[in-house]
């Protein structure tokens, strides 16, 4: 693991986004690296059959991007299918080096250790972590691989960006092969409390794994304190506040809430064609009083059932009858080759299917329901259509729908429903917070937000776009950069 391999030869790639053909640097070495599970683009093949690339959409890609075009950034990452070697390119500024998994690696490290083992740990054990030791040994044997891959592209002293808990020991395996390189790692979800991460067999290793950055980086406060007191106990390392003191360093902890692209959203639902998609979905549900909505990554954290049976017994209680209100539920399709994913999409179509079959009437269903991907438009358009908008994760790190939803309420007139133990309610203070585990609260709640007047509805979604905007991605990057390096050098919006 300690030998630098020489760079691979070049080739030519075609890019749809840019419409030209990608010159191949590999020699060329970057001063800012950013490292992910997945590459910030998506391969998409042309009616002529032609594969090519096109950038992800997104915020961390959006708020990333300039940076990387300033810095000749290079962003390392796998790109989506299995078993391919694929040679680094340029697209739009940046280098992309990919990272090879094979069907296996996919299995055991992705599939297996990110998302059956840690998901659910880090996420309040709410499905049962899997522990098992051919995981964890292909969890090493790719995060090194991530590892290596970043020290080839990285120039001397470059700042580099780990993310997520997919690669939570590149940070240790980088500086080991690289120890002149910055190191910051950010975590999207939530950082758990000793009671639960003591579980996980490996926790020194994953513990010993972070440290190896500079900087690491959190959702909340909480998720930094987590983080702190564990180095402590488990690493018998010093600590003090925010910091823990190796022999020879000291790694620092931070909350750095993650946000959106509130600029762009706003310029997107300022166009006609938004607009009059709105009016066309309110329409097409049968202008129903009160509309709302749900936009979720089909997985068992976001609440979905728990939103759901709040909903329905609105309707078994007689508060509501049909026409009154319509929910439409957006769940995208989500890690499907886990067990527990599909498990949950059959008893969420079921829970649907059983709400219409109860309470419904000829062509006006109480639930619209729909297992699909969206635009970016169309989704501005559902924002806009929604009178309340439903976010009752049981845990979530911070939860972009919800901040996305504010960001397009320029018309100040929609409500916003936020779990309490999504990361966003520690800023959000003004939405109709519930604990989504308590059915009756939710649903009092949930009638409350439908029935609050506009002058109400404004005040509270006034005080939240302040922050949304005043707080956006841009920003994020910026305080995060700013951190790691001490200075100004990366300032993201500034230009
Ligand atoms: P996720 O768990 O994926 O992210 P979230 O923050 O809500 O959750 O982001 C989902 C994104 O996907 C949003 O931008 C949303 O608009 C989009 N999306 C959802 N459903 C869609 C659909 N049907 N069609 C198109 N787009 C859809 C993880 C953590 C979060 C953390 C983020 C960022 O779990 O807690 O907020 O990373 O750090």
């Amino acid at each position: 693991m300690t030998q630098l391999r020489p760079h691979k030869s070049p080739i030519r790639v075609k890019s749809a986004s840019v419409g030209e053909e990608l010159e191949v640097q590999t020699s060329k070495k970057s001063d800012f690296v950013v490292v992910a599970n997945r590459l910030p683009v998506d391969r998409v093949t042309g009616d002529d059959g032609e594969a090519s690339w096109r950038r992800s959409p997104g915020g961390l890609v959006t708020a990333i991007v300039p940076v990387m075009q300033r810095r000749e950034g290079a962003w390392v990452g796998w790109q989506g299918s299995p078993d391919e070697d694929l040679e680094p390119f340029t697209a739009e500024g940046m280098t992309l080096v990919p990272v090879r998994l094979s069907g296996q690696d996919i299995e055991l490290y992705y599939e297996g250790f990110s998302n059956a083992t840690l998901w659910p740990l880090y996420h309040d054990v709410i499905a049962q972590p899997v522990y098992r030791r051919r995981l964890w040994d292909a969890y090493v044997r790719v995060n090194e691989r991530f590892a290596q891959a970043t020290a080839d592209i990285a120039a001397e002293g470059a700042v580099v960006w780990v993310q997520d808990y997919q690669l939570q020991l590149v940070p240790k395996m980088l500086r080991e092969l690289r120890p002149d390189l910055r190191i910051g790692f950010f975590l999207h979800i939530p950082f758990p409390p000793m009671e639960l991460f003591q579980q996980l067999p490996w926790r020194r290793e994953i513990l010993e794994g972070l440290l190896g950055a500079d900087l690491v980086g959190f959702q909340s406060p909480d998720g930094a304190s987590n983080f702190v007191r564990l180095s402590r106990r488990f690493c018998d390392l010093k600590t003090q506040r925010h910091e823990v003191m190796l022999d020879d360093r000291t790694v620092r902890a931070g909350a750095f809430p993650i946000s959106v692209d509130a600029n762009e959203l706003i310029a997107l639902v300022g166009t006609p064609e938004v607009q009059k998609r709105a009016a066309q979905i309110r329409e097409d549900l049968g202008n129903p009083a009160c509309v709302l909505l749900g936009v979720d990554r089909l997985d068992y954290t976001k609440g979905i059932q728990q939103r759901l049976r709040a909903f329905t017994e609105l309707f078994k209680d007689k508060t509501l009858k049909c026409g009154d209100a319509v929910f439409v539920q957006i769940a995208t399709p989500s890690r499907e080759r886990v067990e527990e994913y599909r498990i949950l999409r059959d008893e969420i179509e079921l829970q649907v299917g059983r709400a219409n079959g109860m309470y419904a009437e000829l062509g006006a269903p109480i639930i619209n329901y729909m297992h699909t991907s969206y635009s970016r438009d169309e989704l501005a358009a559902l924002y806009l259509a929604a009178d309340v908008m439903v976010v009752t994760p049981l845990r979530d790190g911070m939860n972009l729908v919800a901040k996305e939803y504010v960001a397009c309420r320029a018309d100040l007139r929609g409500s916003l429903l936020l779990s309490e133990f999504a990361g966003a309610a520690n800023e959000l203070h003004r939405a109709f917070l519930v604990n989504p585990y308590d059915i009756g609260g939710t649903k009092h709640r949930m009638y409350e937000a439908m029935h609050a007047s506009p002058v109400e509805r404004a005040r509270r979604m006034r005080s939240m776009r302040k922050r949304v905007i005043e707080h956006d991605v841009d920003r994020w990057a910026n305080e995060f950069l700013v951190a790691l390096e001490g200075n100004q050098r990366h300032a993201v919006s500034a230009g």
